[in-house]
């Protein structure tokens, strides 16, 4: 019994001693989040008149509106860009609609001088309403933004922002459902997710082992850094260096600013990164010298010359929700900015390097090749491709690259699907004569629900094969199955399963909420995209697997920004009997390295994530950009998880601590007051034995 008192103050002792490291342990975290969160480096936003050019290499993107001559049906298009017009008249030339391409070797340094120009055109663009503008200029709540009676009207309505979003005077419809709204200013609005700001744009290096670059400034460890969000007139100076051993390929750059970067790349803002090095050097030394580009794009052009009879232009970009989801009324997909061009004069025995970017907004393509019939001289037109067997009847192809990272040996394929952001160096060889062309058959069905048929179908491209005899002088030295390349990737670099320190779930969804707007509404995570909140954390140096899980019946390609994964498994739940393609898009190889891949619908992807270079705040996100903009997307912040601390998130804790120590202090004067009052001889002290040894003293003396 005597040493119970003893016990029970220890035991509140240590109580005591825990909570107060823990709150110590809180309160010095929250110093040094404080700290952490001042930024140390100064914003890269410059006066336009200031020079950006101290990098090895160095470019200037101006973003403007222009007219562009289209390469068919001599249509004239008036829309956001990169590229420069030409002097003499005035118009962007044929087909040049993406921005200067690109060079760059590793170890280099790459500045970027970008200048926003865009509102500079005299006629208005499609643009979000002015009060959504407004709106969205913070991820403030629409209670905030309504009753600050400086910025806006208290009783703005949804139907303020989609009217701007529909045609005028017709009533409000979900593209998706095409059912009509009968209340529509009693929608919910999720206003951070609305697409918005058309006019505002930044700069995505896709696919670039370069720092973080989605918030200002570039490189930020600032976890409240905001968006670089460039307004017309403004100018940022992007200074970016690539390591030594950056894998050199095929990369593209594109604007990224929540809520406008889909309508931009519907209108063309993009343009090639190529990273010169070995893969070139070594085509060469096997005489594949004939390398062209080959870009994918699904332009949400419109014919205006109904809406806007007086225009130089015939073309714009479809307002969001009609771009969105139905595809180009002009035309669906074009190739180099034209409709199934012709990749001709390629030799018979000579070897095609097609250097293929999908820089679609919101479709996947599948790359096939045939050989068209001889009585086909439309080589596309007459003949119903889409019908055809790939297995049967596509010829072999060879994928040496894949994202940027060059293989070690080509691998041969029938058929591969690519989505928006995906990039594939392809080797072609034809040993006969004749026309030839690359079909894109079969994806509609694992897309947009089954809602639509087919329409997806068509030729991207042709290619004419001559037999040049005697002046053949660019045949291979080797069978392409017999060459080698230096690997983008060693393998020792092969992420090892014992490396994978955590496995996280991510979950792309949509939801149907037909009383909110955005409408779907698009989800990570069950979660619409929040910039200032934290979603996934990881270290530098650390191997991370995500289960990526698409819930939909329609593809989402995930995209991680800076970081590149590998593969390890696919599923879904369709069966590739009903949807051919799905077999192809599941068609994986956990060696290869991506930036971009393709969750199959109502499947999964099981990716491992190597975390090497760069610290700070970035996303990953849907790279169907109109899903982006309206919330697949999420912060990823790679570095100490001090950073990520806010005493804000542990005041319950802290209210814990202090009610533990009051709780606790109480319930130690309590017991020791019951034990002294109880049995005084059980206070176990000095004073307290010499009290007792005095008293029996006095006893035995009487
Ligand atoms: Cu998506």
């Amino acid at each position: 019994m005597r040493i119970m008192p003893s016990k029970f103050v220890s035991a509140s002792q240590c109580l005591f001693l825990m909570q107060a490291l823990v709150c110590a342990t809180a309160a010095e975290k929250a110093t040094r989040s404080s700290s952490a969160t001042t930024d140390p480096k100064p914003t890269d936003f410059i006066d336009c008149n200031d020079p950006c050019n101290g990098g090895d290499v160095n470019y200037e993107l101006i973003a403007s509106i222009q007219t562009i001559r289209m390469a068919f049906g001599n249509h004239t298009y008036r829309g956001r860009t990169f590229a420069r017009p030409d002097p003499a008249t005035g118009e962007v030339p044929y087909g040049q609609h993406m921005g200067p391409e690109m060079s760059v070797k590793p170890g280099q340094s790459l500045w970027i001088k970008f200048r926003n120009e865009l509102q500079g055109g005299e006629e208005s663009l499609p643009e979000a309403s002015p009060f959504a503008s407004k709106f969205g200029v913070s991820a403030a709540s629409i209670e905030s933004i309504q009753n600050d009676e400086g910025i806006l009207p208290r009783n703005v309505t949804i139907e303020d922002y989609w009217a701007r979003l529909q045609n005028p005077g017709e009533k409000i419809k979900y593209q998706y459902y095409r059912k009509a709204v009968d209340s529509p200013d009693l929608m919910q609005v999720d206003w951070p997710n609305i697409p918005k700001h058309f006019d505002h744009t930044n700069l995505h290096l896709h696919g670039l082992d370069v720092e973080v670059h989605m918030f200002d400034p570039v490189g930020t460890h600032n976890p409240d850094a905001p968006h670089i969000d460039i307004a017309p007139g403004e100018c940022y100076c992007y200074r970016f260096k690539l390591p030594e051993d950056h894998p050199d390929g095929l990369y593209w750059y594109h604007p990224h600013l929540h809520g406008s970067s889909a309508v931009q790349l519907w209108g063309g803002m993009m343009g090639l990164v190529k990273v010169e090095g070995k893969l070139m050097e070594e085509l060469a030394s096997y005489n594949v010298v004939d390398s062209r580009d080959f870009v994918i794009w699904d332009p949400a052009f419109q014919d205006v010359t109904k809406l806007k009879p007086n225009a130089d232009h015939d073309i714009e970009v479809d307002e969001f929700l009609n771009g969105q989801t139905t595809l180009s009324k002009i035309h669906p997909f074009l190739v180099n900015g034209e409709i199934t061009p012709i990749f001709d004069n390629v030799g018979v025995g000579e070897i095609l390097h097609l250097r293929v970017l999908c820089s679609t907004i919101e479709n996947e393509n599948t790359f096939i090749v045939y050989k068209a019939p001889d009585e086909d001289e439309s080589g596309g037109k007459d003949t119903d491709y889409w019908t055809w067997d790939w297995k049967e009847s596509g010829l072999p192809f060879w994928v040496i690259a894949s994202d940027g990272v060059t293989y070690r040996k080509p691998r041969e394929k029938q058929a591969i699907v690519v989505a928006g952001g995906q990039r594939e160096e392809i080797l072609l060889k034809f040993d006969e004569p004749g026309n030839y062309v690359i079909s894109q058959q079969g994806i509609q069905g694992m897309q947009f629900f089954d809602m639509y048929g087919h329409p997806h179908d068509q030729v991207l491209a042709k290619i004419t094969v001559v037999d040049k005899g005697e002046d053949a002088t660019n045949l291979p030295t080797i069978d392409i199955s017999a060459m080698e390349f230096t690997p983008g990737y060693a393998t020792s670099e092969t992420i090892q399963s014992h490396q994978i320190t955590k496995t996280e779930s991510i979950v792309f969804s949509m939801g149907a909420n037909m009383d909110m707007a955005p409408f779907p509404q698009y989800y990570v995570n069950g979660k619409a995209f929040d910039s200032d909140r934290l979603d996934f954390h990881a270290y530098p140096g650390q191997a991370v697997e995500y289960i990526l899980i698409n819930a939909n019946h329609n593809v989402h390609p995930f995209h991680i920004h800076v970081n590149r994964f590998q593969v390890q498994e696919m599923g879904s739940e369709l069966s590739v009997e009903d949807y051919p393609t799905l077999a192809e898009v599941m068609n994986f190889d956990p060696e290869i390295w991506r930036d971009t891949v393709v969750v199959p619908p109502n499947g999964r992807a099981r990716i491992w994530v190597q975390y090497k270079n760069y610290t700070g705040k970035t996303v990953l996100h849907c790279h169907f950009l109109a899903h982006e903009d309206t919330g697949m997307m999420a912060t990823v912040f790679i570095g100490s998880p001090l950073v990520l601390f806010k005493w804000r998130d542990h005041i319950p804790l802290l209210l814990g601590c202090g009610v533990g120590i009051v709780v606790g202090i109480a319930v130690a004067i309590l017991a020791c007051s019951i034990y002294r009052s109880k049995d005084p001889e059980h206070y176990y002290s000095v004073v307290g034995m010499n009290e007792a040894k005095a008293r029996a003293i006095s006893k035995t003396m009487d």
